[in-house]
């Protein structure tokens, strides 16, 4: 049985990974290399899993792949299941009732951390302030590694940390919920809003879940809240750790704040720096708030005032978020593929002050849509919808919009845009995961663009995005 505690030996232990994605295929690694019985799991056949399997075919380890549960799961010191791979599931709760650890990879890596960790979780943004923290870290002359749910496994960089200066993570609620002993030095909460309720059982546990994040910090490690996000200001009375609030309604003495056309930061050690709106480039309201919290945190992790700006004046964001694709006979196409919750296509349709049509729709998360109906009344023409959601989307909006089934997304985008008129927007924010009609939200976003694109072709009044 496993001691259970940080810095634990692996050398021997026996160990079940479970799921060989990212994740899993980073642990075989990293537990391999520290000579530990590595089982893995996996409930897809080997015929599915061919790059996972050819990039472990060199270690000495044991494979049950192909059905929901392995043979034996009683026999182990521990389990590590991928964040995709719910805890709650009969045998690995059996397993936990045998006394048997249920440790995230978060938590095992962890343990392995020799840098300090700024972590960055929330319903959304994440990803888009995890690299703005890295980008204003590297262009302050620091050494930073960026990893985590934007897409390299922590235990994948562990090897790499002698040559950085800190690890920048973004963390999501399912790395979080098995990962009891993680301490960043500092973190930020962007936002909590409905997502992932097919997961949780409710917003209330999915939202405590977040909260982990501050779990173990103390006084000496930095918490960085979104004061105009209820849920996540909530926390400044709860966390033990040296509160920093971003704000754009009103001005703050500590923290981050927009005081006109410029953006305020001031810590507790130095003084107060602006950084002029004019000279940022990344576009949406929405992006403020991950703007200043990356400020908070890659200034809390050594990047300089002036490292920061240079890093604002040239990140435009990343792909598949409110993403100008084309404009083809005077409608402007985005996508927003990344809008897989109410929430964020709350804030990309806020974006807009011109009418939009909405393509959405996807595999159902289990929250609510009706969040939505006053924004669709308001800026939004009329609703496509695509896939598994869309007799759900339809019935939770119905009055609101008008609305339009299409068969796919090249209908979708066929439909979208005969229903637009010039100097409007048609937008792809699904509100659903994509896992019903695609591999991930970026196969949904490329499929989207070539749409755009073949439509873009066949007329001559257009412009495309260099890209
Ligand atoms: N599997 C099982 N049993 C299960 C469930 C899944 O065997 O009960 C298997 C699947 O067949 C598959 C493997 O597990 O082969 C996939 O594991 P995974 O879903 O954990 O995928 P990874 O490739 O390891 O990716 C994970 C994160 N995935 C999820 O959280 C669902 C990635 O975040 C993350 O980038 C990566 O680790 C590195 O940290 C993706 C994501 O969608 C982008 N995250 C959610 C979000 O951002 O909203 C939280």
């Amino acid at each position: 049985m496993f001691p259970g505690a940080p810095g634990v030996e692996l050398n021997g232990r026996k160990i079940l990974v479970v799921g060989l994605g990212k994740t899993g295929v980073g642990l075989c690694r990293f537990l391999a290399s520290q000579k530990a019985q590595v089982t893995v799991t996996d409930s897809a056949p080997a015929a599915d899993l061919a790059q996972s399997l050819t990039a472990i075919q060199d270690l000495d380890l044991t494979l049950d792949l192909g059905r929901p549960q392995p043979a034996d799961w009683l026999n182990f010191d521990l389990i590590i299941p991928s964040p995709g791979a719910p805890p709650e599931q009969p045998w690995l709760q059996d397993a936990v009732a045998h006394g048997i650890p249920l440790w995230g990879e978060l938590e095992v890596a962890g343990w392995h951390l020799k840098r300090p960790v700024a972590a960055i979780s929330g319903t959304n943004g994440k990803t888009t302030t995890t690299t703005l923290v890295g980008k204003m870290l590297l262009a302050s002359g620091k050494r930073p590694l960026v990893g985590g749910n934007i897409g390299t496994p922590l235990v994948d960089l562990l090897s790499q940390q002698a040559e950085a200066d800190c690890i920048i993570l973004e963390v999501s609620s399912f790395q979080l919920d098995t990962a009891p002993s993680f301490r960043p030095r500092a973190a930020a909460l962007l936002n909590i809003s409905e997502d992932h309720l097919d997961r949780y059982p409710d917003f209330q546990a999915y939202a405590r879940s977040k909260a982990g994040l501050f779990r173990r910090q103390g006084p000496s490690e930095t918490a960085v809240l979104n004061a105009d996000d209820p849920k996540a200001a909530a926390l400044a009375d709860q966390v033990q750790s040296q509160v920093y609030l971003f704000s754009t309604r009103k001005k703050l003495t500590f923290g981050a704040w927009q005081a006109g056309e410029s953006l305020r930061v001031c810590l507790a050690r130095g003084p107060e720096a602006k950084f002029p709106l004019n000279k940022i480039v990344l576009p949406g309201r929405h992006n403020l708030e991950n703007i200043m919290a990356a400020l908070l945190l890659a200034l809390e992790m050594g990047a300089t005032p002036q490292g920061c700006a240079e890093a604002l004046a040239r990140f435009k964001g990343l792909p598949h978020r409110l993403e100008w694709v084309a404009n083809i006979g005077g409608v402007d196409f985005y996508d927003d593929s990344k809008g897989t919750n109410v929430g964020a296509v709350v804030r990309s349709l806020e974006h807009f002050d011109r009418p939009v049509v909405l393509i959405a729709g996807g595999r159902d998360k289990g929250g609510d849509y009706r969040p939505l109906s006053a924004l669709l009344r308001q800026r939004v023409k009329k609703v496509i919808l695509l896939g598994e959601a869309q007799d759900k989307i339809a019935a939770a909006l119905s009055g609101a919009a008008l609305m339009q089934p299409a068969a796919d997304m090249a209908q979708a985008v066929e439909l979208a845009y005969a229903a637009a008129s010039s100097g409007e927007v048609v937008l792809l924010s699904p509100a659903c995961s994509s896992f019903d009609m695609f591999r991930d939200y970026t196969e949904r976003g490329r499929v989207f663009q070539e749409a755009v694109r073949s439509l873009a072709h066949e007329r001559h009044n257009s412009r495309i995005c260099a890209a």
